[in-house]
């Protein structure tokens, strides 16, 4: 009896661990999948922009308006903090939180108008995959 109720802890425990790996993990071409919304296998400034409006809000868990560090949940290392954070206040409004997006977008990009997957596997690609997952 308690042997089988330890086996089943055991698999609700690996399953929730597989769960917040993939979370944790979100590849280039999970997070084109969600970001891409017309489906041209790259993702423009606009939509990238209209996915980051939608993460500030579901991060935004206590409605005050702007994401603290906290809230971020370590999606953001504190010089990321620091450098989207340009009034140098606690908090990110949306428009900071956008425009470091748009820094990141930059960043990554190869000066045409959009990132592809290859593109978002570079280190800023990455951080912005990390900022919105
Ligand atoms: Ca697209
Ligand atoms: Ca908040
Ligand atoms: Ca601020
Ligand atoms: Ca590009």
């Amino acid at each position: 009896m308690s042997k089988r109720i330890l086996i089943a802890g055991f698999a609700a425990l690996s399953l929730f661990g597989a769960v917040g790996l993939a979370n944790a993990k979100t590849t280039p071409s999970s997070f084109l999948k969600a970001v891409d919304k017309d489906s041209d296998g790259t993702v423009t400034l606009d939509e990238v922009k209209a996915y980051a409006s939608e993460r500030f809000k579901a991060l935004e868990t206590d409605k005050d308006g702007t994401l603290d560090f906290k809230e971020l949940k370590g999606r953001l290392s504190k010089t990321g903090f620091k450098s989207a954070n340009t009034d140098a206040d606690k908090t990110l409004d949306e428009p900071e939180f956008l425009g470091y997006v748009e820094k990141l977008f930059k960043e990554a990009n190869d000066g045409d108008d959009t990132l592809d997957a290859k593109e978002l596997a570079k280190p800023a690609g990455k951080k912005l995959i990390t900022l919105l997952h």
